[in-house]
Parts: C-alpha cells; sequence; structure tokens
C-alpha cells in the first residue's frame, strides 16, 4: 500500500455479531491497509469485542444502538473520520487484500467502488445457490427501475469517499442497506463503478440473512427508494469537484458555489 503523504486515509467499518473466531482471519490484514478499524459490535455474546481489542489494540469498538446490520453500519459510518469509507463483514469471506482496487478506482474518479462477484475475476464461494437467484432478480428489477449496469446487488463490499454522505443517508435497519446505499448513490447522481471481488466462505458459525425474509426487505426498498424520487442536483461532476476539493484542502482556502448559473448547472470553483 503506497502511503505517501496525501494518499486518502481509510476508515474500515466492519459489522460484527458474534464472529469471534472470524476476527483472526480479517484485523490483521485490514490493519495493513487501514487508517482506522472500526467494529460495530452488536451485542456479541462470545467475546467479540475482547477479541478485537486483543488482535488490534487500536481498533475503535462502536455499540450499535438498534439492531441489524444496516443499524450497525449506520452507527459505524457515522464514527469514520476518513478520507474513504469501507465497508466490509467480519466473518471472513470479505478479502482485507481487495481494499487496495477499490480505492484505487476512487482514485480514478469513481465516488463509490462496489464490490461484484458476478463480473470479471469475482466470484464466490459463500453465496447458496438460492440467494444468487434472488439477488439476481432483484438486481434485474434495479437495473431497469433505475438504469443501472450492476452486476451485484446485495453485498457487502462497498468503499466510497466520505464525503459522499453530504449527498445520501443510511437509515435503514437490516440486510437491505447495501441496496439501500447503491440506489441512494445512484439516485444522487454519484459516479459508481464495480470491483470484482472474491467472497470466501464464512470462516465458522452461520449466516444471519434470513433469504425470504431479507429478500422481501430488499423488494421493499427497492420500492420505497423508487417512489420518493431523484436528487435534484444533475450534475454528477459536482459530487466529484466537491470531493477533490475537500481532499486537497482547497476548502481551507476559500471553495465556494456557484448554484443555479446561466445553463443550470452547479459549479465549484476555487477562488
Ligand atoms: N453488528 C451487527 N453485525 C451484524 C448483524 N447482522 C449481521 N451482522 C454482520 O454482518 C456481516 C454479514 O453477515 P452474514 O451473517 O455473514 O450475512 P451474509 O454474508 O449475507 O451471509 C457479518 O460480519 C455479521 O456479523 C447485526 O445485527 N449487528
Ligand atoms: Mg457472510
Amino acid at each position: 500500500m503506497d502511503m505517501r503523504a496525501g494518499y486518502p486515509s481509510i476508515s474500515v467499518v466492519t459489522p460484527a455479531h458474534n464472529e469471534a473466531d472470524n476476527l483472526p482471519y480479517v484485523l490483521p490484514s485490514v490493519a495493513e491497509v487501514a487508517t482506522e478499524v472500526i467494529l460495530v459490535d452488536g451485542q456479541s455474546i462470545d467475546g467479540t469485542v475482547a477479541v478485537a481489542q486483543h488482535l488490534l489494540p487500536r481498533v475503535k469498538i462502536v455499540q450499535q444502538t438498534g439492531k441489524g446490520k444496516g443499524n450497525a453500519l449506520r452507527c459505524g459510518i457515522a464514527a469514520c473520520t476518513g478520507d474513504i469509507v469501507v465497508t466490509m463483514d467480519a466473518d471472513g469471506s470479505t478479502n482485507p487484500n481487495e481494499i487496495l482496487p477499490f480505492v484505487e478506482a476512487l482514485l480514478d474518479g469513481a465516488d463509490v467502488a462496489k464490490g461484484s462477484r458476478f463480473l470479471g475475476s469475482g466470484g464466490s464461494a459463500d453465496i447458496t445457490r438460492l440467494r444468487r437467484l434472488g439477488n439476481h432478480m432483484l438486481n434485474g428489477l434495479v437495473n431497469r427501475l433505475f438504469q443501472t449496469p450492476f452486476t451485484d446487488l446485495c453485498y457487502g463490499y462497498i468503499a466510497f469517499w466520505r464525503e459522499c454522505l453530504d449527498f445520501f443517508d443510511v437509515d435503514c435497519d437490516g440486510f437491505e442497506v447495501e441496496t439501500q446505499i447503491n440506489l441512494r448513490a445512484r439516485k444522487a447522481n454519484l459516479k459508481i463503478v464495480e470491483v470484482p471481488s472474491y467472497e470466501q466462505p464464512r470462516r465458522h458459525g452461520a449466516s444471519h440473512l434470513r433469504t425470504f425474509r431479507d429478500g422481501w426487505r430488499v423488494l421493499r426498498m427497492i420500492a420505497h427508494e423508487w417512489a420518493s424520487g431523484y436528487s435534484t442536483i444533475k450534475t454528477p461532476g459536482i459530487h466529484r469537484a466537491y470531493r477533490l476539493a475537500a481532499v486537497r484542502g482547497l476548502a481551507a482556502a476559500g471553495v465556494t458555489w456557484d448554484q443555479g448559473s446561466s445553463d443550470g448547472v452547479e459549479q465549484v470553483r476555487a477562488m
């Protein structure tokens, strides 16, 4: 990892509900690339917090305020201070060595880099046939409704510039959270790219996801986002300009927003 001065700082958020046995496969490798590691504990009773602190003394522990993976990510993302936020699972299925390609995609101009198990070198040794089918159908529905080219809707490995949170909120509770992030980023006209990712099998324990209950929640999320309209900001470049300004510290040098110019295009300008 290139740790030059000026390289963006990376906050990794990992939600964990009883993942103590899996953390040794995750935290040490994540620590090699992350500036900040935030573990969001879901009232684990297997020593998850103690194991995390033993493996990585600098880990930030956040206790979630409600229930579910969405609530956990919401709490964890709120605690991030890095330029880049990366969400990844704590069960050993998402490979920490893949963080770098996500970051590179952001440095190449994306606002959001979402992992895909169904693109190029991606794959999954974890997903069941039924879940694959459900994901495929929901993904197809989203692509029709939102004119997106997504290949994987419900995957927990996502990276984005933290400034993107000025354009969307994460405010759901369950496994529909990735769908919410992807759709709200799309609706805010952010530039989204997919990064091939290989999902390994969860190392220990069982999935917390219940296929029909959570598939239904994803479907309801799609309907809700479809019904609630798009961002009124129509210029994708504004996001990148804003983010670049923030990352380069231009804000401190007096960046102003020029809204409502003659062609209706908003611009960000460094004075
Ligand atoms: N804090 C917290 N983490 C959760 C909760 N539900 C799931 N997770 C975590 O979210 C990640 C993905 O969950 P997992 O059960 O592996 O779902 P799957 O990958 O879709 O089969 C894992 O790290 C879980 O520990 C929750 O309610 N609270
Ligand atoms: Mg998993």
